[in-house]
């Protein structure tokens, strides 16, 4: 068994000595508050501390990143490099990066300081990659204030695709077909908030036909094209874990269904359904569908919620695995955007000591 994923309350992953978490990679929190919780590094797993509301009323909820191949071998190491905190082994590594936006400051003046944040981020994640031998990234999950701002000309969201782009040209990683899976939302005062996930095993880039590819969308959308596939597609010798990219109600590259959330979600699902599609065709089996990944919904107007779960439940059918949360979606008519996991998803580790 390669991966796991698991979703539990932060007051789970603060309670002394779990078993699971000698096997924890890293950890993405989303959180209401951050009043009553202790944020010191009682725990050693790196993890991105997000505020951003759950819809679906819980307090918090914490995505963690376990790899039980270390069960039977090496245990996990927690290290740092530059701002990154990260945990690996000889197979995975889970990082996270937290940049401030007013840190990175030497640049030339008509570059903001997201893109220089953003650059600085990312350079150091790739320079990383490069130091520890890690070759490939999986997934990205990128984080950041006022996503829909503009400033110096620029609205923020593609502030920060120029900064990503400029890494990734300077470090050799722009190659089309071999992008990884991202997301990136908007969230309430925040800085620069990046987790990623790397390892030593080539995934394969799955574009989704219904789309543009994302680095290909033309110019109308910012001046350098975001850097991520619509899915990633790891196969280890055990199972297969699919990460699917941040999708919305996008068609061709033009947003669909403007001011109507509920056909968002319903062209949304079928932009995940197309991307699963043709993941199951690479593999040559029906392996993953609707039903059996894992979501994470970001929604705008948290009034939205109860349509947009209503319509996922309508469509998908069946116990939906989801976890709600308020978010700003990058394009200013984009009411929702919907990120997936498929693979080894374990329904609950946490259990009282
Ligand atoms: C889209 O399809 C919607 O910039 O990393 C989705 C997933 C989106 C990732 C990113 C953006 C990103 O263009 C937005």
């Amino acid at each position: 068994m390669a991966l796991q994923t698991t979703y539990m309350s932060s007051s789970g992953i603060f309670q002394q000595i779990h078993p699971w978490q000698k096997n924890a990679l890293g950890a993405i929190c989303f959180m209401e508050s951050s009043v009553g919780v202790n944020f010191e590094e009682s725990v050693e797993i790196p993890r991105l501390q997000l505020h951003a509301p759950i819809l679906d009323g819980a307090e918090d909820a914490c995505e963690i990143w376990l790899n039980n191949t270390t069960l039977a071998s090496k245990p996990l190491r927690l290290d740092s490099y530059g701002a990154i905190r990260y945990r690996f082994n000889d197979e995975f590594l889970f990082g996270r990066i937290t940049l401030c936006e007013s840190e990175s400051q030497q640049g030339e003046a008509d570059i903001s300081p997201l893109q220089q944040a953003t650059e600085s981020a990312y350079r150091q994640i790739f320079a990383l990659m490069n130091s520890l031998d890690y070759p490939y990234a999986y997934r990205f999950w990128n984080y950041m204030a006022n996503i829909n701002g503009i400033s110096h000309g620029l609205e923020r969201y593609r502030q920060f695709n120029v900064g990503r782009k400029d890494a990734f040209l300077a470090s050799g990683h722009e190659v089309r077909d071999q992008l990884p899976a991202a997301c990136a939302l908007g969230l309430v005062d925040t800085p620069l908030n990046i987790a990623f996930l790397l390892g030593r095993k080539a995934p394969i880039a799955i574009e989704n036909p219904r789309q543009v590819s994302a680095y290909e969308y033309p110019e109308e959308y910012g001046p350098s094209t975001p850097s991520f596939s619509r899915a990633t597609l790891l196969r280890t010798e055990t199972d297969d874990m699919l990460f699917i990219s941040g999708t919305a109600s996008i068609v061709g590259h033009q947003t669909l269904h403007q001011s109507d959330v509920v056909a968002q979600t319903r062209e949304t699902l079928a932009n995940l359904d197309a991307v699963i599609t043709e993941a199951n065709r690479i593999l040559n089996k029906k392996q993953f569908n609707l039903q059996n990944i894992f979501f994470r919904v970001y929604v705008r107007h948290t009034a939205d919620f109860p349509l947009v779960r209503n319509e996922m439940q309508r469509y998908i059918g069946g116990t939906i695995k989801a976890v709600f949360v308020q978010a700003d979606i990058c394009r200013q008519e984009l009411l929702l955007e919907i990120e997936a996991t498929a693979g080894h998803i374990l329904e609950l580790v946490c259990t009282q000591p």
